[in-house]
């Protein structure tokens, strides 16, 4: 039996609703399997846990989650409960640096049965890679005096690490796809990261001769996404550009209650981490029609992970047959809940 030791933190708003189908979902399909179990520790961490202990995670938090084989992530942020800055570098961001989960790799696709933003005859399918470790996402800067003499500086941070090794990676990944590499840059606004970041690509990508080379700025290439997105494969992108590359790729897929995400590990030091592209969504809490399918599908990314592709492939199927058959939460056209959807997959991965 290969056992699966889950590090399962629901976090806030919708993270806590879905989490629960979402294991569920994982636990089932292992069960079918027969030879596969996930074992999951539960951990409260999330703003009330801030509320009642000053701090998002306990000091200890990343040796209690490196005791796991994955860690599971639902959504961080309650703005009415904690500053959005304090939650998310308290706990999403504190886990990405302290694993060394340098890349994050979030697909988009169209869906059987879910209308995408613009229609697209043979559909589309792409992966962007985020450096996920530095970038825009930097504590480098500060605040000096008030009123109207305030000065705040924000750098970010490019290192030659960091950017060649989330170019190689979207290279490598692009031989096994369709062979095509876009670059985001903006290196004709921002003079000394984008022209760098340029020049990484460029340098690169001379390995990789068979892999065709594109480049687009970030305004462009975010319009395109929406209007064109079949003429993209992989896109690498920084922290911050993928991040908003990849809110916008969901919703080209129809909502983005429905992209995956995996916060990697490359080198297997430490644990990587599976969250979907989502946030907490404060706006339709407590309705229960948040969409569960970014959380299990996410769950998919973390099967292929550890080498069960069959099982993954077998579980995206059977979300999309159930797409299909009309079982959909109100964010993607439908009438149905999140206990509906997820029962739905769950009697259809037993049958
Ligand atoms: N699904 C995790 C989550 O809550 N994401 C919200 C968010 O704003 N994330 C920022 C980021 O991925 O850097």
């Amino acid at each position: 039996m290969k056992k699966i030791k889950l590090g399962v933190i629901p976090g806030d708003g919708v993270g806590v609703e879905i989490m629960p189908y979402a294991t569920q979902v994982l636990d089932v399909i292992a069960q079918v399997h027969g030879g596969l179990k996930f074992e999951h520790s539960w951990y409260p961490w999330s703003c009330e846990y801030y509320l009642e202990h000053g701090e998002m995670m306990p000091k200890d938090g990343l040796d209690q989650l490196s005791q796991h084989d994955a860690i599971f992530l639902g959504a961080v942020g309650n703005p009415n409960l904690v500053a959005d800055h304090t939650s998310l570098w308290g706990l999403l961001i504190n886990i990405r640096r302290g694993f060394k989960q340098t890349l994050n790799i979030r697909h988009a696709k169209q869906l059987r049965g879910i209308t995408p933003m613009v229609i697209n005859p043979n559909g589309f399918d792409l992966i962007v890679v985020r450096e996920n470790s530095e970038g825009e996402y930097s504590e480098v800067g500060g605040r000096i005096h008030s009123g109207e003499d305030e000065v705040v500086v924000q750098n970010a941070v490019f290192t030659r690490k960091a950017t060649e090794r989330a170019m190689r990676y979207a290279f490598e990944l692009a031989k096994t796809r369709k062979g095509h590499v876009t670059s985001a840059t903006k290196s004709n606004g921002i003079v000394f990261s984008m022209p760098f970041w340029d020049e990484v690509f460029d340098q690169v990508g001379k390995d990789y001769p068979d892999v065709e080379k594109r480049s687009a700025h970030i305004d462009a290439l975010a319009a395109f996404l929406v209007s064109k997105p079949s003429e993209f494969d992989i896109i690498v992108a920084s922290n911050l550009f993928g991040d908003i590359l990849t809110d916008i790729s969901a919703a080209v897929m129809g909502s983005i209650g429905i992209g995956p995400a995996a916060n990697l590990n490359v080198d297997g030091s430490y644990p990587s981490m599976f969250e979907p592209v989502h946030g907490s969504a404060p706006d339709i809490v407590g309705k229960g029609i948040a969409n569960p399918i970014g959380q299990i599908w996410t769950g998919k990314m973390m099967l292929d992970h550890f080498g069960e592709t069959e099982l993954a492939t077998q579980l995206l199927n059977i979300v999309e047959d159930v797409t299909e058959a009309g079982i959909k939460t109100p964010d993607v056209g439908g009438k149905a809940t999140t206990s509906e959807v997820t029962d739905e997959i769950v009697s259809r991965i037993k049958q």
